[in-house]
């Protein structure tokens, strides 16, 4: 036992991947990692004993309640010269500490006996009698990848066969890859507020994308529809307990780095939560300076050299603060402006792709209809395609930094899109063929997501998930995950999926959408359900109803709402409810004539 502790610790105080810390704490951090490495690993309970007796002994107080992983620690008043030679406020190396320890094993059962006497209470205690769970006790770090925009089939793990996307695959090979993961929303803003405050964008009143200057407001509404738009919240109220909030209260170091989209100055990053700020404002795209090029314009990122790309910067900026973040756990969320428009790219990465789609040389149609626009049905377009991949180098730059530092081991890092992939619209640049639509459609082609989620030790590498989770879920299980208590007041439409990555089973029920605007890409007001295998969509022009069957028609091609009326009706019956329950804002009939066209 004593040995394979001694292999345990030497590692880590003497192996090239040890985390470089503050010296006077190295100890405690290589007690405490070890300590976290016996439970995850299942270690018999004495093994676990000992490992906390080190643990107690050295570290104290004040170390785990800085980093806040065991917050019901005590000291543990041990009489020094039964334990080790020399004063406790001295340095020693692992190996003096272990001999030192050695003849620990030999009086274990005596020493628990005493323990459990002298804590009544506490994690210690707990751990001397069996009960500490499994679960590491060291808070796992987070870093959360959202990308603006990018559709279901935008990475080559999940099947694009144009954009070369390697540090993303290698993250989905080490994590497990969703394939039925949702948006809130098929527009931006409202997954942003879905994933921060783990509740329907109906709940936060933000169920549009926030335009500054109000243009997609009734009041200002001058495009010739049937309806008026309803009214929403251009701004994430204060009063939210966001997730970097919850993260921060429980010792969490916060870090934002890209879009926020989420409200004027007063209601950004810096207030909901988020310690720094790398370039989070009201905007929806990078609008100001050269945009994806350095001088940026924006007040929340320092200009870099000239022609600098941002996506990269981005990245820089995460690593910076990874590296400074010390022993404390951490949040870095970066938020992509890419791969949203404008469409720029660097130039070598476009000549690549322009070169690349002269010798695939598609014969395929380019264009079918959707609606009253052209929809894109062939990958090709070559600055897009140098966007997608400069947005994957920029996340294995972070990796490259976790793995680089040590920390890739007890860091979570989850991928994620907050919208389908942009094909009816403002450049048509991509498909997401085999899914129906693209951003701001209610078919899956605007909500369905690309997202992976990295565990370690828990989410088994290379793993498929094909059960139904959304983006307001990510909240409740990132406490989970952190070992802290969930906060079911806020986050009231979330559910866990932490199960899933564990490989059990998990029903989260019912999925839902409203969205009662009309967006820029040609989608019209409307709500949806998904349950199980069905998804039914209620048009709120003329109250249309269609129904598909998602196990046998991924595209939506077959709307089954006449041959299976008890199924439709119930789901309406569901989606209705729940707009009831949840105070849903519905557009209105226009009072006067829509303007002419
Ligand atoms: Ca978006």
């Amino acid at each position: 036992m004593v040995e394979r502790l001694s292999q345990s610790f030497s590692s880590r105080a003497e192996g090239p991947a040890a985390p470089k810390v503050d010296p006077q704490h190295d100890l405690l951090v290589d007690c405490k990692s070890a300590w976290r490495d016996f439970s995850r690993k299942k270690a018999s309970r004495r093994e676990r004993v000992l490992a906390a007796i080190l643990a107690v002994y050295h570290a104290g107080p004040i170390a785990y309640d800085k980093r806040g992983n065991v917050p019901h620690f005590r000291a543990v008043p041990w009489p020094e010269s039964q334990l080790v030679r020399g004063k406790s406020s001295e340095t020693h190396t692992m190996k003096q500490l272990l001999t030192a320890y050695r003849p620990l094993a030999a009086v274990l059962p005596k020493l628990m006996r005493r323990l459990a006497c002298l804590l009544a209470f506490g994690c210690l205690a707990a751990v001397a009698c069996g009960e500490l769970p499994a679960e590491q006790p060291a808070r796992p770090n987070f870093v959360f990848f959202l990308v603006d925009d990018l559709g279901w089939t935008d990475l080559a793990c999940y099947g694009s066969s144009f954009y070369e996307t390697p540090h993303v695959d290698r993250l989905a090979a080490t994590g497990m890859r969703f394939t039925n993961a949702y948006a809130a929303c098929p527009v931006c803003s409202p997954t942003r507020s879905s994933i921060l405050t783990g509740k329907y964008p109906v709940r936060t009143g933000i169920t549009d994308y926030i335009n500054p200057a109000g243009g997609n407001q009734p009041e200002k509404w001058n495009r010739p529809t049937p309806l008026l738009p309803a009214p929403y919240n251009d701004r994430l109220a204060l009063d939210e307990v966001t997730l970097a909030e919850a993260l921060r209260e429980s010792g969490y170091a916060t870090f934002f780095a890209g879009k926020w989209h989420l409200g004027p100055e007063g209601f950004w990053p810096e207030d909901q939560g988020f310690d720094l700020n790398r370039g989070g404002l009201e905007r929806g795209g990078p609008y100001g300076g050269s945009k994806y090029f350095s001088p940026y314009g924006n007040p929340r990122l320092a200009d870099g050299p000239p022609g600098e790309h941002l996506p990269d910067r981005l990245a820089s900026e995460t690593v910076k603060f990874i590296e400074s973040s010390g022993d404390r756990p951490f949040l870095a969320y970066l938020s992509f402006y890419s791969v949203h428009t404008p469409l720029m790219a660097r130039d070598d990465l476009r000549q690549k792709y322009e070169r690349k789609r002269a010798e695939l040389a598609n014969e395929q149609p380019l264009w079918g209809q959707e609606g009253s626009r052209q929809v894109r049905l062939v990958q090709e377009h070559a600055v897009y395609a140098g966007m997608v991949e400069a947005m994957d180098l920029a996340v294995g730059k972070v990796l490259a930094a976790l793995d680089r530092l040590g920390l890739d081991d007890n860091t979570v890092v989850i991928f994620m899109s907050d919208n389908g992939g942009l094909s009816t619209s403002e450049g048509h640049p991509t498909s997401n063929l085999p899914l129906r639509a693209g951003k701001g459609w209610m078919y899956e082609g605007g909500v369905r997501e690309p997202m992976i989620v990295r565990w370690p030790h828990v989410a088994r590498p290379g793993s498929t998930c094909d059960s139904p989770v959304t983006s307001t879920d990510f909240y409740p299980t990132m406490l989970e995950m952190a070992g802290l208590p969930l906060r079911p007041r806020q986050h009231l439409d979330g559910r866990s999926f932490a199960a899933l990555l564990r490989g059990e089973a998990h029903q989260r029920g019912p999925i839902f959408w409203h969205y009662p605007h009309y967006g820029n890409q040609g989608g019209a007001p409307g709500g949806a359900v998904r349950d199980g295998q069905w998804k039914l969509i209620e048009w709120y022009e003329d109250g249309r109803l269609e129904l598909y069957d998602l196990a046998n028609d991924l595209s939506e091609r077959t709307n089954l709402a006449d041959k299976h009326p008890e199924i439709r009706d119930r789901l309406h019956k569901m989606l209705v409810e729940w707009r009831e329950a949840t105070g849903a804002v519905m557009p209105k009939r226009r009072e006067t004539e829509a303007p002419p066209k």
